[in-house]
């Protein structure tokens, strides 16, 4: 958390500020609808983010008034990649990249979120909506299967059946229901959305970054393992964050009254 710092790029803006990494998809006339620039770039900023020691939490979000309208449906035509080469060389990569990235990501859903914009909407670690955002698992309009990890996520977080209808029915989902259904965690109105979004993640960088690391990769395992494979996997990470300095500073605090400092230079 040693410096702030912005960079600008045509299509992914990034900015980061006490110890939050911020990348804003920046094609809002089209509602920050993803074209292979956008995937590529977001994909290395986020490989970016996950080396820099300034950077403890990322947030994603869109500019303007759309989070992301999924594949730019002008750029689909013409090309000369099926479309299994395209998921491949573009999406699955990112979507990959979020879930393993060693650092918390943050879906910071700011308006719309369609298609391979509402799986990336669902791949963040913790997923923030302001109240106007909706998600819509469109491709069925298009005749197309849910990709880019949503046929993974939305069961988990719904269920079977209600991740089914919506896919099938290509229906809309307003805050007020992805609140309930569990799709997001938390709603903040549109008017204060990026500052509540930033206070959150600064809440979040504030905590022990190598303990969250561990408790994300084994959250991810046990997602698709068993039970005794969870165990194995926590005991064998707990020896991790135990032998870390974090440990020491948290029993150590604990024992003298006093708040933890999770966050040191050499981090
Ligand atoms: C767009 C888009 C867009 C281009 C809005 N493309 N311009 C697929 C294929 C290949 C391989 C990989 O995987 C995939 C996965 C997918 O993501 S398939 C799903 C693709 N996305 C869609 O089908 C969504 C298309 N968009 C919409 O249905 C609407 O725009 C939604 C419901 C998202 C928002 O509706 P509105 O709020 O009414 O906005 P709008 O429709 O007026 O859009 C605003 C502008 O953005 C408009 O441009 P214009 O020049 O007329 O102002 C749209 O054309 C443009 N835009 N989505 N995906």
């Amino acid at each position: 958390m040693t410096h702030d710092s912005v960079t600008q790029d045509s299509v992914i803006l990034s900015q980061t500020r006490a110890g939050v990494c911020t990348l804003t998809l920046n094609r809002p006339d089209k509602l920050n609808a993803a074209n292979d620039e956008l995937l590529l770039s977001l994909t290395a900023e986020l490989k970016k983010a996950e080396v820099d020691p300034a950077v403890r939490v990322v947030i994603l979000t869109g500019a303007g008034r759309g989070f992301c309208a999924g594949q730019d449906l002008s750029d689909v035509s013409g090309r000369d990649m099926t479309f299994t080469e395209h998921l491949n060389a573009t999406y699955n990569p990112l979507i990959r990249t979020i879930r393993t990235l060693e650092k918390p990501v943050i879906s910071a859903v700011n308006g719309v979120a369609a298609g391979a914009g509402a799986s990336l909407a669902l791949a963040g670690d913790i997923r923030l909506w302001a109240q106007s955002a909706r998600l819509i698992e469109i491709f069925s309009n298009i005749a197309l299967v849910p990709d880019s990890g949503s046929t993974w996520f939305l069961p988990r977080l719904v269920g079977y059946s209600r991740a089914f209808e919506l896919m099938a029915l290509a229906e809309r989902v307003d805050s007020t229901d992805a609140l309930k259904m569990g799709l997001c965690e938390h709603v903040f109105p549109d008017e204060t959305f990026a500052d509540e979004v930033q206070a959150y993640a600064e809440r979040l960088a504030a905590r022990p970054a190598n303990a969250l690391k561990l408790t994300k990769q084994a959250l991810n395992d046990a997602l698709t393992g068993t039970l005794d494979e969870a165990l194995d996997q926590e005991a064998a990470l707990q020896q991790l964050a135990g032998d870390h300095w974090e440990h020491q500073e948290g029993v150590t605090a604990f024992k003298e009254k006093r708040a933890p400092n999770f966050v040191r230079a050499e981090d």
